[in-house]
């Protein structure tokens, strides 16, 4: 069999350009749909070179997250099981003890997390909620560790008291692409959850934000959700790549299975775009196997979450993530507090 002579082939300029690591915020939507376009090795590679221009290769980054406020959601996110619209076996629980929270983070620390990711179930908090949250940032920021909080739409005081607070990240993801959207969500727009964001970042906290694949979305939509995030004036810090987790009950309980290198080309996607954030292989995983996780710590996910649990659903149990690191030879990446 004859191969394509090297100098022949078309991309291949093009794909040395993509190994440079280089920060861009000017990414076209064709250039993000080419990559989608690759070579599944092309793709593999120019991601796992673009990843080692800005991390160490066999590095993640550990977070734990707690449900701090469970259930009763009024928003109809269709992937989820907090709306109080779908009938599922969530139970409905008030905010934690802050106690109750701070006794959470320690063990989370204890068993080696770097950062703390509270969420609760709200559109959007009121002001007492906030005072509490902002003291539950307080104390586990105290125990060293970082802190991330996921609470819904903020307002930009809102933002800036949980900076005053000592919050590192502030998680508010797209989801999917802007058209996509509506057929997911309904009681919040795309532009609201861009405002958020704007207010996050503008309060000067650290912007974690991604997004879904399996919600029936085609490539086109994937393309569009990363091209969004890329191209926006900072890329954010922390870029979570959720695989939908299907909850009985729920709308999108029963949505078709995305192909399992589909979604590592959406990691490898993400890494290329956005080299020097940090990816993160964020639900799902416990409906993948150790290859695929493989995978995508090669395709350049450098962060993951560790604990049996989400937020509502199972995640895999900590000693099983163990035994995968030590087969892959990867290490827990060092908080940034500690470092400091
Ligand atoms: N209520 C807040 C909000 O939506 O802004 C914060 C918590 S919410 C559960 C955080 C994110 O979790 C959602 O934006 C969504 O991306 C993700 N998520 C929720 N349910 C999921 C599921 N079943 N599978 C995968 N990701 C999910
Ligand atoms: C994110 O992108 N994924 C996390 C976190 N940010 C808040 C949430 C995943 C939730 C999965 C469904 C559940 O456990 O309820
Ligand atoms: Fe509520 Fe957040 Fe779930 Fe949407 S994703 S229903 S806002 S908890």
């Amino acid at each position: 069999m004859h191969g394509t002579p090297q100098a022949e082939y078309p991309q291949r300029s093009a794909l040395a350009a993509l190994t440079t690591g280089e920060v861009r915020n000017n990414w076209t939507l064709d250039e993000v749909r080419a990559l989608f376009a690759l070579p599944f090795n092309d793709l593999l590679f120019a991601a796992q070179s673009a990843h080692r221009q800005h991390f160490d290769p066999n590095a993640v980054q550990i977070s734990t997250l707690l449900s701090v406020k469970t259930g009763g959601c009024p928003e109809d996110c269709s992937y989820c099981p907090q709306s109080i619209r779908y009938e599922t076996d969530v139970n409905n629980d008030p905010l934690m003890e802050l106690q109750a929270v701070v006794e959470q983070a320690r063990a989370a620390k204890d068993r080696g997390a770097t950062r703390f990711c509270m969420g609760a179930a709200w559109r959007s908090p009121k002001p007492r909620q906030l005072e509490q949250i902002n003291a539950m940032v307080e104390a586990v920021s105290e125990l060293g560790m970082e802190t991330c909080a996921t609470l819904g739409m903020l307002q930009p005081e809102q933002a800036r008291q949980l900076k005053q607070a000592g919050l590192d990240y502030y998680n508010h993801n797209l989801d999917t692409s802007a058209r996509h959207y509506e057929k997911i969500i309904t009681t919040r727009t795309y532009q609201h959850r861009l405002d958020t964001l704007a207010a996050v970042r503008d309060a000067g906290l650290k912007v974690c934000c991604g997004g879904i694949v399996g919600m029936g979305e085609d490539e086109l939509d994937r393309a569009e959700l990363l091209h969004t995030l890329a191209t926006m004036a900072e890329h954010p810090g922390s870029v979570p790549i959720n695989q939908l987790v299907q909850v009985e009950g729920t709308p999108l309980d029963g949505s078709a299975a995305i192909d399992p290198l589909d979604f590592v080309r959406m990691i490898a996607v993400a890494r290329i775009l956005m080299p020097a954030s940090h990816v993160r292989l964020s639900a799902g995983r416990e409906d993948m196997s150790d290859e695929m996780q493989a995978l995508c710590f090669l395709a350049g996910a450098n962060s993951i979450f560790y604990g049996e649990k989400l937020l509502t659903t199972a995640n895999p149990a900590a000693d099983q993530d163990r035994q995968l690191m030590t087969r892959l030879g990867i290490q827990p990446e060092p908080c940034s507090k500690q470092r400091a």
